[in-house]
């Protein structure tokens, strides 16, 4: 391959040490590949060309550990950090795999198991603020349903927002410096899983006592397994000033979360995606969070994470190239994209009540005439992608 789209540490490229360390069990085969230490992570990521990575408390330190086993994989996985130079700015919560949490962490009906819940969250939390982390992502996978009378949703809710008030209040009275990120999806493993889109996170979170320190995580395939428009929901987190942190991964349509590694799946949709992080200046870190195919050894894993960052480079200079097109520009200005950027009564209500080429002398059938020229603007745009241009 070229020498083009080499990462380094200035793109802020990270993985979930779940991502590289998936050793393909599904819910129909066991796994397909060895267990991956952590330390080695961190190595080959760092060598890749990655800014750093990031864990749930379980991909670290195994469940059930002694507190002289955690401190024994602690220090090492440190070292690791300090040899490599490779940084963690977000960690979170195991809430799923324990059987424990099979109706769910935060809305658990069992008192016992919410409360459990939130004291192995802040356990994590201080771990996470002591390696740097300034993000917590909080992916509630098993709050959800598979029947109507198991869950009142309602109810649901209210300890929903209980529990990230009491985490507000924990990293406030510690003067942490960390802000929550939840991720939205709808489905899987639950039937049916709370807050299941980026607008019902956002929504939820202008319920919370300190909805400053909310924002959300979404995920390329949830809201794509949803049939949504993944960007136009990344545009909306942005414009609320919520997009706290985003997981870059593939997939192909409604179905199953494929997991697969970014730029597979709807090209497209990761095409529009780069370009709008690009063009807003996201500068969080773009972290992956995929499964590489189980059909592939441990090499696969490496180049998948590699082909990551690789796609990503390659759609941001498509997206640059698209941008900086004169044709595009032309195109643009053909479709009035300007003239959607300006507002629309900025004169005034009393002004816009009183101009009569605003309704009285408006003409509909004119206006209606008029073409917008998108078809010319996205073939442009699908030229650029495909590099034609
Ligand atoms: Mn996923």
């Amino acid at each position: 391959m070229s020498e083009r789209f080499i990462p380094t540490p200035e793109d802020r490229f990270t993985f979930g040490l779940w991502t590289v360390g998936w050793q393909g069990a599904d819910p129909f085969g066991t796994a397909t590949r060895p267990a991956l230490d952590p330390v080695e992570s961190v190595e080959r990521l760092a060598a890749l060309g990655a800014y750093g990575v990031t864990f749930h408390d379980d991909d670290l330190i195994p469940f059930g550990s002694s507190d002289a086993d955690r401190e024994a994989v602690v220090k090492r996985f440190r070292a690791a950090l300090d040899r490599t130079g490779m940084k963690v700015p977000m960690a979170t919560t195991n809430l799923f795999t324990h059987p424990v949490f099979k109706d769910g962490a935060f809305t658990a009906n069992d008192r016992d198991v919410r409360r459990y819940a939130l004291r192995k969250t802040i356990r994590n939390i201080d771990l996470a603020v002591e390696l740097g982390a300034t993000v917590y992502v909080a992916w509630g996978g098993r709050e959800g349903a598979e029947s109507g009378a198991a869950k009142d949703v309602r109810a649901a809710l209210d300890r929903m927002k209980e529990a990230f008030d009491v985490l507000g209040q924990y990293v406030t009275e510690q003067g942490y410096d960390l802000r929550f990120a939840i991720e939205p999806k709808p489905n899987e493993p639950r039937g049916d899983i709370l807050l299941p889109t980026i607008g019902h996170a956002l929504a939820f979170i202008d319920r919370l006592e300190r909805p400053e320190l909310v924002g959300v995580n979404p995920e390329v395939g949830h809201e794509q397994m949803a049939g949504l428009n993944f960007p136009h929901g990344i545009a909306q987190a942005l414009w609320a000033g919520k997009l706290f942190h985003i997981d870059l991964n593939g997939q192909s349509g409604i179905k199953y979360d494929q997991d697969l590694r970014f730029g597979a799946g709807d090209l497209r949709q990761a095409f529009w995606l780069v370009d709008l992080l690009e063009s807003a200046r996201y500068d969080g870190p773009r972290h992956f969070d995929f499964k590489p195919v189980r059909t592939d050894g441990s090499e696969g894993v490496w180049e998948s994470a590699r082909n990551c960052m690789r796609n990503y480079l390659i759609l941001k200079e498509r997206a640059a190239a698209f941008r900086a097109d004169p044709e595009v520009r032309a195109a643009l200005t053909a479709s009035r994209l300007p003239d959607l950027a300006r507002p629309t009564a900025d004169d005034g209500l009393a002004a816009l009540l009183a101009d009569p080429s605003a309704y009285e002398t408006f003409d509909p059938a004119a206006a209606a005439a008029r073409s917008m020229a998108f078809e010319r603007l996205d073939q442009l745009a699908l030229e650029h992608l495909l590099a034609t241009r």
